[in-house]
């Protein structure tokens, strides 16, 4: 048998039935949605099985995709059987392709910027639009899957073996990077693209959505310890004294990493100095639990209180001042997590009972009310 006669009944005997095809691109596409997302709250190694499954997820969507278009191509190309709903149907399958270049360049550690964009968040982008297309899409050509479609342990096994193709794939490219030495076989195990060099100005000033504050005024900045602490107090930036040094690796959701030597004020010692973590002096027992962050944009984040109190308020950056873009006066380092995480321009630190869920919504809004 000729090897190409070979090749495409293996790839017949891979493709599931077209409509459980249908259905495994609308999960499969939600999935990776889903995993893209949780891999944004990750920071530490012990989490790279998000950033895996992600990838050979998407590595399975290539040979989903192509079962799919090889069914309906004749669909798309006879402008005759063009129906309403085919305009959608191509909307999606580009933001789907769209998605998976972008995801693909990345990994071979291209860097196009488009404008103020890094290539991988084009890529969220991409994947974000995906979610109203791919439910839209599944909407206009709804039809239930049927139980025989589910039927004999076939199609499991087609999915192991698209699954673990995504994941040798990833690897087999991994071994490329290495063998080329291309830029992408510096990436971390979250993808990012390493920034190199000491200080302020070798990496970027980035905001996670839309915060851009006008820099403080050094004499004006007060910085308040409140909450569940015995002697509420603020501090002026003079009293910030950098004492406290740590080296630390901030991770950026938009690909970028850097390895830091910040120094400022070790957080347990600043609520240490402001009469410790205590009931607040209402006498109600609240459990202290939580340590906040807040941004003089209100931009917000919290930590477990021994987390927070081991992390750092950084007024400086390789022995120099932090300048206003990386959130001069002060600014949270908390390693071990991402960058969106480590608040700027901190103006109040404060200790709480409670988790603070809202802090979501605030990172992403912030900024967009001036
Ligand atoms: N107040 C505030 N702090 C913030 C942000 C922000 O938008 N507002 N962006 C975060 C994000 S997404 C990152 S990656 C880091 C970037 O820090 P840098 O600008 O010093 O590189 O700051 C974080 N702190
Ligand atoms: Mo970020």
């Amino acid at each position: 048998m000729r090897i190409r006669e070979r090749a495409s009944r293996a790839i017949d005997r891979l493709e599931p039935p077209p409509r459980i095809v249908d259905w495994s691109l609308l999960v499969v596409v939600l999935a990776e949605v889903a995993t893209g997302l949780v891999s944004f709250t990750v920071g530490t190694p012990d989490g790279w099985p998000v950033f895996w499954l992600h990838r050979a997820l998407g590595l399975a969507i290539i040979a989903l995709i192509g079962f799919k278009l090889a069914r309906v191509r004749h669909r798309l190309l006879n402008r005759e059987l063009w129906q309403r709903s085919t305009a959608l149907s191509v909307l999606t399958l580009v933001a789907a392709l769209g998605a998976l270049s972008t995801g693909i360049v990345w990994v071979f550690g291209l860097d196009v910027r488009i404008s103020y964009w890094t290539l991988l968040s084009v890529h969220v982008g991409f994947g974000l639009a995906l979610v109203p297309l791919v439910a839209l899409h599944a909407s206009t050509r709804f039809r239930p899957p049927r139980r025989v479609d589910f039927e004999g342990r076939r199609t499991a096994v087609q999915y192991t073996v698209l699954l673990v193709a995504g994941a040798v794939t990833y690897r087999l490219q991994q071994g490329v990077n290495r063998l080329l030495s291309t830029p992408g076989a510096d990436r971390r195990f979250t993808g990012s693209q390493p920034r190199e060099g000491e200080g302020n100005f070798s990496f970027p000033v980035t905001s996670w959505v839309a915060d851009d504050p006008d820099p403080i005024d050094r004499s004006e900045y007060r910085l308040s310890v409140v909450g569940l602490v015995d002697e509420p107090r603020a501090f002026t930036a003079d009293e910030l004294v950098a004492g406290d040094e740590t080296e630390a690796l901030l991770d950026c959701t938009s690909g970028w990493y850097t390895v830091q030597e910040w120094s400022g004020v070790r957080v347990g010692d600043l609520l240490e100095a402001a009469g410790g973590v205590g009931d607040g002096g209402d006498g109600i027992d609240d459990e202290p639990a939580y340590v906040r962050f807040v941004s003089v944009t209100g931009y917000r984040w919290s930590l477990p209180l021994a987390e927070a109190e081991d992390a750092l308020l950084a007024t400086h950056v390789a022995d120099d001042r932090l300048a206003h873009g990386h959130g001069a006066p002060a600014r949270l380092v908390a390693p071990g997590r991402r960058g969106f995480q480590w608040v700027k321009w901190v103006t109040r630190v404060e200790v709480r009972s409670e988790r603070d869920p809202a802090q979501w919504v605030v990172t992403l809004i912030s900024g967009f009310d001036d």
